[in-house]
C-alpha cells in the first residue's frame, strides 16, 4: 500500500493507533480469509479491496469532496443511497465490527450496551476510521432504543448528525412515517448539496442502486448448488464491501465473480466437499471486521450458504419500481421497497421468519443458527419466537449470543459443533 499518512493526518487521524489498526486487520485478514482453499479468482478484486480500504477508497472519496460532492454517512440499511446518489452524492455505509476504543466508549455510554454502538463510539473517539472523518454528514436513525438514545450523545462528537424518525409498525400511519422522513431526509440533502433532486438524478440513483442489489441477488442464488461455490466468509465480506466501494465498480466486479461461480456450478466445482453440513445465519448485522462466528462456523465442518441479516439479504432482497414519471412517484416507489425491510425493531415482525424459511429451502440448509449481539433486545428477544416457528418447521435451530471479543471463541466451537452433529 503506498503511503497515505498525510491524507489520513489531513483528516485528523490518530495515526499511531491507526497503524496499529492496520496492522492487525491486514494480520486477520491473511489468517481468516487468504487462508481458505480453492477461493475464486473474481474475489481477487475484493482482497485488493481491503488491502486498500483505508488508501485508495478513502482518496477517492477525498477527490470526490475536492469536486463539490457531498460524502454522507450512515448506521442503517434503512438509509437510501438511491436519495444520495440523486444528489451525486457519496453513500457510505458506516457500522464497525471491531473491539476499539471501547473503553473510551464506555466512559459515555453503559457497560450493557450492544458492541455495535460501542464501534461506533471507539472508532470516532479513538479517530480511526477514514470513513468517519470523510463525512458531510451522518444520518442517525430511531430504530433499537440503543442507537436512538445513543446518537443524542454521539451528536456533539460528530460534525453534523441528521436523526432520521422510523416507524415501529408495519401499518398504513408506519409508511406514511417513512415517506415523510425520506422527504424531508431529501430536503437536507438538497440543502446541502445544492442540488435538486430531478426525476432523471432520482431515476439514474434507482438504477445504480438496483443494480448493485441484483448483483448480490445473483450472487445468493448461486450459493443454492452443491458443493458451494463461494465460501461463507468471502460472501460476507462482498456484503460487506457493498457498503462503502463505489457503487458501479462493485457491481461489475461481483457480476463477473457470479460468472466464474456460475461456472463453477456447472463444473460441479467447490470451496468445500459436496455434501458440507449447510447453514443460514440470521440476526444482527456482521460489520467489518466482524468474522469471528462465520470463520468459527467454517472451520467447523461446515459452510454458510446465506445471510439473513442487513449486511446479507435483509439488506439486498428488494429492488425499487423503476416506472415513476414523477419525483413523488419514485419516492413512492422508494419508500414501498424499504417498508419492506424486516428488522427486529418492527412489531410484529412476521416476514422475517418466514424469510429465514424460504432460505432454508431454497439454499438447502440443514440448520439455522440465529446471531444476537449480547444486548441487543430486538435481536435476542425476537430469537425465542424464530427458534420456536423454525422448530415447528423441522429446522434445527442454534441460538447464539457474542460480542466483538474473542473470550468466548473457545466455547462458540463447541457448541457450534455439537449443533453440527445434529444436522
Ligand atoms: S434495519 S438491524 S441496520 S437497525 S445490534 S444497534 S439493533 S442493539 S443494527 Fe440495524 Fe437498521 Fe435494523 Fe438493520 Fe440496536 Fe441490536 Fe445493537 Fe443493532
Amino acid at each position: 500500500m503506498a503511503d497515505y499518512t498525510k491524507m489520513w493526518k489531513s483528516l485528523g487521524i490518530d495515526i499511531e493507533n491507526h497503524n496499529a489498526l492496520l496492522a492487525g486487520l491486514g494480520q486477520a485478514y491473511t489468517d481468516i480469509f487468504l487462508s481458505q482453499k480453492n477461493r475464486p479468482e473474481g474475489m481477487k478484486y475484493f482482497d485488493f479491496v481491503m488491502s486498500e480500504v483505508h488508501g485508495l477508497r478513502i482518496k477517492e472519496i477525498v477527490d470526490a469532496k475536492a469536486e463539490g460532492r457531498k460524502v454522507i454517512g450512515s448506521y442503517c440499511v434503512f438509509v437510501p443511497e438511491e436519495l444520495v446518489l440523486a444528489v451525486d452524492g457519496v453513500a457510505i455505509g458506516l457500522c464497525a465490527g471491531a473491539e476499539l476504543g471501547f473503553e473510551a466508549a464506555e466512559a459515555l455510554l453503559p457497560r450493557n450496551t450492544c458492541s455495535l454502538i460501542k464501534s461506533m463510539f471507539g472508532f470516532k473517539l479513538g479517530k480511526l476510521c477514514p470513513y468517519v472523518e470523510s463525512c458531510d454528514v451522518i444520518v442517525g436513525e430511531n430504530t433499537c432504543d440503543g442507537k436512538k438514545k445513543a446518537y443524542e450523545i454521539f451528536r456533539p462528537l460528530v460534525k453534523d448528525l441528521y436523526v432520521m424518525d422510523l416507524p415501529q409498525t408495519k401499518s398504513e400511519t408506519g409508511r406514511m412515517v417513512l415517506k415523510e422522513e425520506y422527504r424531508k431526509f431529501i430536503a437536507k440533502l438538497e440543502k446541502e448539496s445544492g442540488k435538486k433532486i430531478t426525476v432523471q438524478s432520482l431515476r439514474k440513483g434507482i438504477e445504480i442502486v438496483n443494480a448493485k442489489r441484483k448483483a448480490m441477488i445473483r450472487l445468493a442464488a448461486v450459493r443454492a448448488a452443491d458443493p458451494a461455490p463461494i465460501s461463507g466468509l468471502d460472501a460476507l465480506l462482498i456484503n460487506q464491501v457493498f457498503f462503502h466501494d463505489d457503487p458501479v465498480r462493485f457491481t461489475d466486479s461481483v457480476n463477473k465473480l457470479c460468472d466464474e461461480l456460475e461456472q463453477r456450478v456447472k463444473d460441479h466445482k467447490g470451496v468445500f466437499p459436496k455434501g458440507t453440513t449447510r447453514v443460514i445465519v440470521s440476526g444482527c448485522p456482521m460489520a467489518v471486521p466482524n468474522w469471528k462466528l462465520p470463520m468459527i462456523i467454517e472451520t467447523s465442518n461446515a459452510v454458510i450458504v446465506g445471510e439473513e441479516s442487513c449486511v446479507g439479504e435483509r439488506g439486498t432482497r428488494w429492488l425499487t419500481d423503476i416506472k415513476g414519471n414523477t419525483v413523488e412517484e419514485l419516492l413512492d416507489a422508494i419508500t414501498d421497497r424499504y417498508f419492506n425491510v424486516d428488522c427486529a425493531v418492527f412489531t410484529p415482525n412476521p416476514s422475517r421468519v418466514s424469510h429465514v424459511k424460504d432460505m432454508v429451502k431454497k439454499l438447502h440448509a440443514d440448520g439455522v443458527i440465529h446471531y444476537s449481539l449480547q444486548f441487543c433486545q430486538p435481536y435476542i428477544i425476537e430469537s425465542g419466537p424464530v427458534e420456536k416457528e423454525l422448530e415447528k418447521s423441522h429446522i434445527p435451530t442454534l441460538r447464539l449470543e457474542t460480542d466483538y471479543s474473542q473470550e468466548d471463541a473457545g466455547q462458540l466451537k463447541t457448541r457450534i459443533e455439537a449443533f453440527n452433529e445434529r444436522l
